[in-house]
């Protein structure tokens, strides 16, 4: 059995494996002919194209294993329906939970804010001393301490991140699809959303691309939350509606957002966001690199080799 491994990442196999050929590959370029009999590929960092060409001349490919947390971009590319396909998640839980908290701690102390006076030379007086917890003089969210913090896509990266938040003194409650408590944290679903939001100092979005959570952080969510509130997109840009929160930004009926997912990538430069006020934007920068990639290859390629079920199977 042929197994396409990507040479974007590192990727040690320690464990014994008869029968299966390891070939490392190129995730920028077509699989050379010779090897398009792979039955199992391993996807990290491919081209768009390279994924569509792979779909169509991997002919006897049976099984995906994605490196990434979320799928949507193989799901996309077209493979067969029983081609099936297993994702990174878990993998990216620490990184993500990192960066995460980085903006959320960005946004309390405005250090976008003081690294461009920074870089101006000057000393920012309004952001130090003596502050006032009012958002037209400080504009962030002040402290984490005491902060409501709603985790909307309550999945690993989400219960990763929850107890961070918490031992800052942050009151942490999920939104998942199904309510009850996760570790420690209370869990709701979006049939309580409303209520939670007018009470949301932060909301955090860690949702998936799929047809439900199309544009699920809409104009009437932004409405919903207070003035001072601020909002973290770390899932997937097309659960935001990208518009609404830059009028929301712009008319003041929203603080502050920091985004690392977009609907387009890289965002264009004639996005109106390059321009918004207190927007802070990273490059889709919170996963990356991806924790456990080979165990998690080693364990998914022994189950399909004794016919177990896989871990991380996408359902499509
Ligand atoms: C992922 C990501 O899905 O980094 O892993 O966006």
């Amino acid at each position: 059995m042929k197994v396409l491994l990507p040479t974007s990442l590192p990727l040690e196999m320690t464990g014994t494996h008869a029968d299966v050929t390891f070939v490392p590959y190129d995730v920028t370029l077509p699989v050379p002919q010779e090897h398009t009999d792979a039955e199992v590929l391993v996807v990290w960092g491919n081209t768009r194209g390279q994924l569509a060409d792979s779909a169509t001349r991997l002919t006897h490919l049976r099984w995906i294993q994605a490196l990434a947390a979320g799928p949507d971009v193989i799901i996309a590319a077209g493979f067969a329906p029983e081609v099936v396909i297993t994702s990174g998640r878990s993998l990216h839980d620490g990184p993500v939970a990192e960066h995460t908290l980085g903006l959320a701690l960005t946004a309390a102390r405005r250090l976008d804010l003081m690294h461009d006076a920074q870089r101006a030379g000057r000393w920012a007086r309004e952001l130090g001393g003596v502050q006032s917890a009012h958002p037209s003089i400080f504009p962030g969210l002040g402290t984490l301490d005491g902060a409501e913090v709603t985790v909307w896509g309550f999945g690993s990266i989400g219960q990763r991140l929850a107890p961070l938040l918490t031992a800052l003194g942050a009151r942490v409650v999920g939104v998942a699809t199904t309510a009850g408590t996760r570790g420690s944290t209370p869990v709701i679903t979006t049939d309580d959303l409303p209520e939670r939001l007018a009470e949301t100092d932060l909301l955090i979005g860690i949702l998936p691309a799929t047809p439900e959570t199309e544009g699920a952080i809409s104009a009437d969510v932004l409405t919903a939350l207070p003035a001072h509130a601020w909002v973290i997109n770390v899932g997937r840009g097309s659960t935001l509606d990208e518009d609404a929160l830059d009028f929301a930004l712009r008319s003041g009926t929203l603080a502050g957002a920091a985004l690392d997912v977009f609907r387009r990538e890289p965002l264009p430069a004639d996005s109106p966001l390059w321009t918004a006020p207190n927007l802070i934007i990273t490059p889709h920068a919170a996963g990356g690199r991806p924790q456990g990639a080979a165990a998690l290859i080693e364990k998914n390629l022994a189950a399909y080799v004794a016919g177990d079920p896989l871990t991380n199977v996408v359902a499509r």
